[in-house]
């Protein structure tokens, strides 16, 4: 119907779906942290949005977890899924789904997707020959592969050479998906859309293995090897490839298989997927290709990140060189590790975690930069925000001496910058921008004086008329900073919601104008008193000190 295709697409972002065989770190909270605040900034500006996560359960790796746990899979599956929708609550991620890939619902979206590649031809049978890496749960072509040695045990193994994986040689029939036939299709693709991998660098590198040329994907194990997964329809001797089933899990909530036309209102397809590194092929080459088979639109746009590491070793599950993001979040609140993660956090570049870093940013960022720049607003008594704020709506503020005019200058470029960045899928950058506002905030604040005048006419018996010019100024540089407080609070919303709302409310911005639109100079005439009043816990509540520093 017309009323439904004329329906705005919703804004449609994802996470991986994280593999249950172990628990959760930093690098996770990391790539939720970062999707949160893409699918919140698009909350921001007014749109519907949808974010979807979840967990991959299915596989080699996952079913020798559970035999090593000697606990069925399933149950084995049940438990790690938990600590990652509990990881996700405690991150504050704003998530719509959170996919299992054994629910019914996947399941059959993974065998009907499976029976339309056959129909279409894309699958056929063959005997197959390699070494695979059950840790990366995929094969290497022998030129990636080489010999390592184990120093702890002395013995040597066969391991990728890009991931130091150990990779067994394994023969076998299976069912074979034609990527070799998608070369040609996804370079026009890619020329198309020459932002569909972020950052470029990566994008560059994609172009740069499809040209080179594309092998036919292994998409099934014989069942007597791989189990624990779903079953290729028609064959009862076959498993479905556990990188196919994943992948699926993208359109599963947006309600595939869909009645022709339908796919957009649920939100496919994707805006923004992000994920790490790692998993760039999988996401960026053999996905679109899956997808163009069925004539699936693909996703827009894939973020690929940069990795946490920790002593500059990749963070990672199968090594246990990992930081428990449940510590982190107890310890420094989950506000301070978000903004630490989106502050230090690397698209391009890795970045090594570590507590004096966090206790760092907390201390400049939040502690010396927002909060003070609010207590110093909203604090003394020598003045009032809602005075200053209604001084500027009677159009009293006329004084504009020259640091005051810098600072009106730099707030009404502050949201078309932010936005920049943020349409660059790097929230980072924005981050970054949100701050130097805040910390030129302080700076003006400080050569302004205001307190200096404020106890100048409180002392000094002035002429009426020059104390009125006295504080037509404080007044002015009061509003300019609280401006800045007001939408610096509002951009802050993505990154700290739980900080951002509580510093709104100590500035009296009503809820109902907390949106992008109002991030916009003298926009808001109605705010300065807070709804409850402020006391000294709030102030002190706000950015508290640290439990312990290191
Ligand atoms: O790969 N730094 O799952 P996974 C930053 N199930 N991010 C990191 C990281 C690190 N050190 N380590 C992991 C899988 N990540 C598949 C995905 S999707 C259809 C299937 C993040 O549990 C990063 O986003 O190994 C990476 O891509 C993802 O976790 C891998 O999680």
């Amino acid at each position: 119907s017309t009323s439904r295709s004329s329906q705005e697409k919703p804004y449609y972002i994802t996470t991986p779906i994280f593999y249950v065989n172990a628990a959760p770190h930093v690098g996770h909270l990391y790539t939720m942290v970062l999707t949160d605040i893409l699918k919140r900034w698009q909350v921001l500006r007014g749109k519907k949005a949808i974010l979807c996560t979840g967990t991959d359960e299915h596989g080699m790796k996952i079913q020798r977890a559970a035999a090593q746990a000697k606990t069925p899979p399933k149950e084995f599956c049940d438990l790690t899924a938990e600590t990652f929708k509990t990881l996700a609550k405690r991150a504050e991620l704003s998530n719509d789904h959170f996919v299992r890939t054994t629910d019914e619902d996947h399941k059959e979206a993974v065998q009907y997707f499976w029976h339309m590649l056959k129909e279409r031809e894309y699958i056929y049978e063959s005997k197959h020959e390699g070494w695979y890496c059950v840790s990366d749960e995929t094969y290497y072509p022998e030129s990636a592969i080489e010999k390592r040695l184990d120093p702890f045990t002395g013995r040597t193994f066969m391991a990728s050479q890009e991931t130091g994986k150990e990779v067994e040689w394994t023969s076998e029939a299976n069912y074979h998906f034609r990527l070799s036939a998608f070369q040609d299709r996804l370079l026009d693709f890619y020329k198309a859309n020459p932002n569909f991998v972020v950052p470029v660098s990566r994008m560059n590198d994609v172009v740069r293995w499809v040209s080179e040329g594309l092998e036919d994907l292994s998409i099934s194990r014989p069942v007597e090897r791989l189990t624990w997964g779903i079953r290729v329809p028609d064959d009862e001797n076959q498993t479905i490839y556990v990188w196919l089933d994943a992948l699926i899990n993208y359109i599963t909530k947006a309600g595939y298989p869909w009645a022709p036309g339908q796919e957009h209102a649920l939100g496919w397809p994707a805006d923004v997927q992000v994920i790490g590194k790692d998993i760039v092929r999988f996401h960026c080459i053999y996905w679109p290709a899956f997808l163009l088979a069925l004539d699936i639109e693909p996703p827009k746009q894939i973020l690929t990140h940069a990795h946490w590491t920790l002593g500059h070793q990749k963070m990672a599950k199968s090594t246990g060189n990992v930081v428990n993001p449940f510590f982190a979040i107890d310890r420094f609140g989950i506000d301070a590790m978000r903004y630490y993660l989106a502050h230090d956090g690397g698209i391009s570049d890795d970045s090594d975690y570590g507590n004096q870093f966090i206790v760092e940013r907390y201390k400049k960022g939040l502690q010396g930069g927002l909060g003070n720049l609010v207590s110093r607003i909203t604090r003394p008594k020598i003045w009032n925000v809602q005075d200053a704020v209604n001084a500027a709506r009677s159009e009293s503020l006329t004084k504009i001496d020259s640091s005051i005019e810098k600072q009106i200058i730099m707030l009404e470029a502050l949201p078309a910058k932010v936005s920049a960045k943020m349409e660059e899928l790097n929230p980072g950058a924005a981050l970054q921008i949100i701050m130097d506002a805040v910390y030129e905030t302080n700076k003006f604040l400080q050569n302004s004086q205001p307190w200096t005048l404020a106890n100048a006419i409180k002392a000094g018996n002035f002429d009426p008329e020059v104390a009125a010019q006295m504080k037509a100024k404080i007044d002015s540089t009061v509003y300019h900073c609280a401006e800045a407080t007001r939408m610096v609070g509002i951009l802050l919303q993505p990154y700290m919601p739980g900080k951002a709302a509580q510093l709104l409310d100590m500035l009296g911005v009503d809820e109902s104008k907390r949106t992008f639109t109002h991030v916009r100079l003298r926009d808001d005439y109605e705010y300065g008193l807070p709804k409850t009043p402020v006391g000294r816990d709030a102030w002190d509540g706000l950015f508290p000190p640290l439990p312990v520093d290191t």
